[in-house]
């Protein structure tokens, strides 16, 4: 705050000096002449060949054109003092003759840096936010931001103190001579803050949905469907929002919130205006009180001219690393055999089965071991050897076997086996281990074997 207080009090006491300059000094040649253009906006089709009045600007209509209203001359010294200062319209009439410039004070011989800036009609610049004026400060606070905080106001032949529309330049001050400064060309304001109904659709800046959502009014916008494609527990085919206890999903777009959508697995389409270009997707996952309860996920996608977006699908998925909470349930399953021949499944009850011998086993994701395993009510789930009855009337047929204790998930695989009363093996989904869900109760189905031993099954 004591810096800032002391650039402003340098401006200032500069200024004072500046008067005494002037009035001493009005007999005397200027030290200085300027003439500025303002370029083409970046990015817009320009004509092959600029009009006339365009290239040395000799004509007020290119002021009209860009919303530059007046335009400000800032002369420092060596040491950053305030040497001139003047505002002018955007076009003087000496710019109507070619070559005709704006004459500058009087200035003692020296090194000089000297800032030409465009502003609106109020005197406000083109710029970020300064802290928390984001309309577009003053040039003199702009300049007063970058001597507090001891940055070069022009490097490399450009300004450097954050405004947009500005051009600046270094010239030396012989005594009794003119330095007729090269042209300086200032940028055009951004398109979004000029002021103009730049494609003439009938609205300005702000009001334009080109500015509302893409980079300037003349942005397309387009409504374009997004399939949103959401999995959870690393694509876990047996869980669903459910498992995770997520009742809603809360979308937006480059950080604008759409309405909440039901949290569903799979493809879930919607649509929203959007300009042609680059955007970012990000979805976080609600419980059933609408609080939190995931991590935000996002995902880039392109809306091309047809208004089609790229990739097609925008896959989102909730994994056990991106709940806030650890996810502790039970492991809930059915036990299933798969009939031999046909599609229909059965249990250890069936008449029909010949084995005798089950064995279930919890594994991980990677396939390895649970260790050590939970226990269940069919006991240890470690493929330990279990009979279709197990001791207090349960059964390896019973509607949902869950373990006794909660677990963290993670990602839970079930292996089955059944095995003959020779042990020779009959039914296994070894090869492919069943996902389990939290909060679901999963069936597990094995599958016969090839070649079915006798015994495994008699129709
Ligand atoms: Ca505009
Ligand atoms: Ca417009």
């Amino acid at each position: 705050m004591r810096r800032l207080k002391r650039a402003f009090v340098r401006l200032s006491s500069s200024g004072l000096v500046l008067a005494a300059l002037v009035a001493s000094g009005c007999q005397e040649a200027p030290s200085y002449a300027v003439r500025w253009r303002i370029s083409p906006r970046l990015g817009e089709e320009q004509p092959q060949t600029p009009a006339p009045q365009d290239e040395e600007m000799t004509n007020p209509s290119v002021c009209a054109r860009s919303g530059v209203s007046q335009v400000e001359v800032w002369v420092f010294d060596e040491l950053d003092r305030l040497a001139d200062q003047f505002v002018r319209p955007c076009f003087p009439e000496r710019f109507r003759r070619s070559g005709g410039a704006v004459r500058g004070a009087t200035l003692p011989p020296g090194d000089y840096t000297v800032l030409v800036a465009g502003t609106r009609a109020n005197g406000r610049a083109w710029g970020p936010c300064l802290g928390e004026d984001c309309d577009g400060g003053s040039v003199q606070s702009y300049l007063a931001a970058a001597i507090e905080a001891d940055q070069p106001l022009c490097v490399d032949d450009e300004c450097n103190v954050g405004l947009d529309t500005c051009d600046c330049d270094r010239f030396t001050v012989e005594a009794d001579r003119l330095a007729r400064l090269p042209d300086f060309v200032l940028g055009a304001p951004p398109d979004c803050e000029d002021g103009i109904d730049g494609d003439q659709d009938g609205l300005v800046d702000g009001l334009d949905p080109g500015c509302q959502l893409g980079a300037s009014e003349s942005t397309p916008v387009l409504n374009p469907e997004i399939a949103l494609s959401l999995s959870v527990l690393s694509g876990n085919p047996n869980a669903d929002c459910k498992s995770l206890r997520l009742g809603t999903l809360a979308i937006a777009i480059d950080d604008e919130p759409l309405d909440r959508i039901l949290c569903n697995v799979g493809v879930t389409r919607f649509s929203t205006p959007l300009s042609v270009g680059e955007h970012q997707l990000s979805v976080t996952g609600l419980d059933g009180t609408g609080e939190e309860a995931t991590v935000e996920k996002v995902s880039d996608f392109i809306v091309n001219d047809r208004g089609v977006i790229e990739p097609e699908q925008l896959e989102v998925d909730f994994a056990d690393v991106d709940m806030l909470e650890p996810i502790d349930a039970l492991v809930n399953f059915q036990l299933q055999l798969q009939v031999p021949q046909s599609n229909d499944t059965t249990t250890c009850l069936d008449e029909r089965v010949g084995a005798v011998d089950f064995r279930v086993r919890l594994l991980d994701i990677g396939g390895e071991p649970i260790v050590p395993a939970p226990q269940s009510a069919i006991g240890r789930l470690d493929g330990s050897s279990v009979s279709c009855s197990v001791e207090g009337g349960l059964t390896l047929a019973a509607a949902s076997i869950s373990t006794l204790d909660p677990q963290r998930w993670g990602a839970y695989l079930l292996e089955f086996e059944a095995f003959g009363a020779d042990g020779q093996l009959c039914w296994t989904n070894a090869d492919d281990p069943t996902p389990l869900a939290p909060q679901e109760t999963v069936g597990v189905v094995a599958r016969p074997v090839e070649q079915l031993p006798a015994g495994c099954f008699s129709e």
